[in-house]
């Protein structure tokens, strides 16, 4: 198995060590490949994602990424290193599940699985001032980028013997993209037998049941952008963005990362929670190495942690702690 390491930025370089130590313990034969992105990478090399980079990806089919800063204002020839990876590497499908954990969640019983349209979208990136006071950014939305997306709805909700699959929209105002998004993701789900099981929430309606009643989601669907905030939303059921993991997920390639950035104010502290990583680390063998035995030893090693450590703050020992606690159980 091969795995391209990319800390990123901030505490991307203290918690990635830690779930790559947990992925050797549950794969000796592990071979990986650092590679540099992010910010701090474009200052010293003027890309934030170097050509060497992908191509190590691209090489070792899988990546796990830590975090990237990047500059509130617009900095000439400087593009976004993990918008750019998702784009450049076909990463079309972004996985984001939501659960319940003991003694860290507010709530038990939510399991939950977002799935978010990671290619385009408001994210495409193409922003122009119209006139002096009136900027302009373009959503795109494909037939061919939904058709994508929606086949990878399939493929997970069948992995995951889901119930339901719920498609969140704005579909209302934005009728063309937004319908365009819920109508081709419906013609392919029920193309695969999941007609009955698809439901649809305008993305307003998804986030106040997201607060009210999160148990009721099993499989949600969404755009990019909304994704990207309904997800964050949601993740306070798991116990906040220290507990929430991603996969970036396209054809025989996938990056996985925590969803949480670069958290310049800890950086140094030892506070950085490493359990997003270790997740992120777990989707990796679930989804794209298909050893969904492994996968589940992490899982269980961060549970078993979560209830033996209780609510105890380990200040600035966090990292430390968590990472010893977990790969120990492994
Ligand atoms: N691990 C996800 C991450 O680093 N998120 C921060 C983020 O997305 N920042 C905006 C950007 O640089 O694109």
């Amino acid at each position: 198995m091969q795995l391209c390491v990319i800390p990123g930025d901030g505490i991307g370089h203290e918690v990635i060590p830690v779930a790559v130590s947990a992925l050797r313990r549950l794969l000796p034969g592990l071979q990986t490949h650092a590679a540099d992105a992010g910010w701090e990478c474009f200052q010293r090399s003027g890309s934030s994602v170097p050509e060497a980079t992908l191509e190590s990806l691209r090489a070792s089919g899988a990546g796990l990424f830590g975090a990237v800063s990047s500059p509130a204002r617009k900095v000439a020839g400087y593009r976004s290193a993990i918008l750019t990876l998702r784009q450049q590497l076909g990463l079309n499908c972004n996985l984001r599940p939501v659960r319940s954990w003991p003694v860290i969640s507010p709530r038990s019983g939510i399991d939950m699985l977002i799935l978010r349209e990671n290619s385009e979208g408001l994210y495409v990136g193409r922003e122009h001032m119209e006139s002096e006071g009136i900027a302009i950014a373009e959503r795109q939305i494909s037939r061919v980028a939904c058709e994508q997306f929606a086949a990878r709805i399939v493929e997970v909700a069948e992995q995951r013997s889901a119930h339901r699959v719920t498609l969140a929209h704005k579909a209302n105002v934005l009728l063309l993209t937004c319908g365009l998004f819920r109508d081709t993701c419906r013609q392919v789900l029920a193309a695969h037998g999941w007609e009955a099981q698809v439901d649809e929430r305008l993305v307003d309606v998804a986030a106040l049941q997201l607060v009210e009643s999160p148990e009721s989601f099993d499989v949600l669907a969404t755009t990019n952008l909304f994704g990207d905030i309904l997800s964050d939303l949601a993740c306070y059921w798991s116990g906040g963005l220290g507990m929430a993991p991603s996969l970036n997920w396209g054809q025989s390639i996938a990056l996985a990362e925590p969803v949480h950035g670069s958290a310049p104010d800890i950086v140094g502290t030892g506070r950085a929670n490493p359990i997003a990583a270790l997740l992120s680390a777990a989707l990796l063998l679930r989804y794209h190495w298909q050893q969904p035995e492994l996968a589940a030893r992490l899982d269980a090693a961060v549970e078993g942690f979560l209830v033996e450590a209780g609510a105890v703050d380990f200040a600035d020992r966090t990292t430390e702690i968590i990472a010893d606690g977990v790969i120990s159980r492994l």
